[in-house]
């Protein structure tokens, strides 16, 4: 019970609370569909998972429809209730 409520007390802080401490990583978009984008990724330490292209959940649709396909981004990258969730993304500096 108490496990249950810590999980759903997570689940709902994740986007604010998690996202400024979690470390950012690199990539190129390669395609944008709807609230999902495809990343070429370099090594993402907060999941850690290595380099590969793969599609993600983006929970920061304010930051991905400043995007397009091909640019250069860097983002954050969290396990939420078994999925992985970009929850910012931005162009990289
Ligand atoms: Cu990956």
């Amino acid at each position: 019970m108490k496990s249950r409520f810590f999980a759903l007390a997570l689940s709902l802080l994740s986007a604010l609370a998690i996202a400024a401490d979690v470390p950012w990583a690199q990539g190129t978009l390669k395609k944008i569909a709807g609230n999902k984008a495809t990343i070429d990724h370099g090594p993402i330490d907060s999941i850690g998972m290595g380099p590969m292209t793969m599609q993600f959940m983006v929970e920061d649709a304010t930051g991905l429809a400043k995007l397009k396909a091909g640019d250069k981004v860097r983002f954050q990258a969290i396990m939420a209730g078994g999925d992985i969730v970009v929850t910012r993304i931005e162009a990289a500096k």
